[in-house]
């Protein structure tokens, strides 16, 4: 049990240092990924768009998060401009295809972004032309912890 702890101290550790200390108001946090949607890897558009990420604002205001930018595993997904999050809501990035609404956006992939081993996704914030890391998701994945594919954050 040793080692999960560990990593997960380092990851805490590193969510302290990086991270905004300010309390949950008004700021878009990344809330979940599902990055190993049950069933098998089939890579079909359906199995795709089960894979997702859950971004949510908790506060009393929209946040703007266009040119905001979803990372991981070396791949990156731009908010587009306009993009907002309502007032205690949620937008939810889907991997695969489809049409973009409010609530539901589309990276538009043919495979996987998520890695289902341990690995984490970031949230950088646009500001201007300066991007700095606002939120960041890690999961452990290993035989000694429970894995059932879905990173609460
Ligand atoms: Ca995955």
């Amino acid at each position: 049990m040793a080692i999960p702890r560990i990593v997960v101290a380092s990851a805490l550790a590193i969510l302290t240092l990086l991270g905004p200390t300010a309390s949950a108001v008004g700021k878009a946090k990344i809330d979940k990924v599902v990055y190993n949607p049950p069933g098998k890897d089939t890579g079909t558009n359906t199995h795709l768009n089960e894979e997702i990420l859950v971004l949510r604002n908790n506060g009393d205001a929209p946040i703007e998060i266009g040119g905001w930018i979803v990372e991981s595993n070396d791949k990156e997904y731009t908010f587009a401009t306009g993009t907002r999050i309502a007032s205690d809501s949620t937008v939810i990035l889907h991997t695969g295809r489809g049409s973009d609404t409010k609530r539901h956006k589309y990276w538009d992939r043919t495979n996987y972004v998520y890695r289902n081993k341990t690995s984490g996704a970031n949230l950088w914030k646009a500001s201007g032309i300066m991007l700095s890391l606002h939120d960041q998701c890690l999961w452990i994945v290993s035989s000694l912890t429970p894995n059932d594919g879905v990173a609460d954050c």
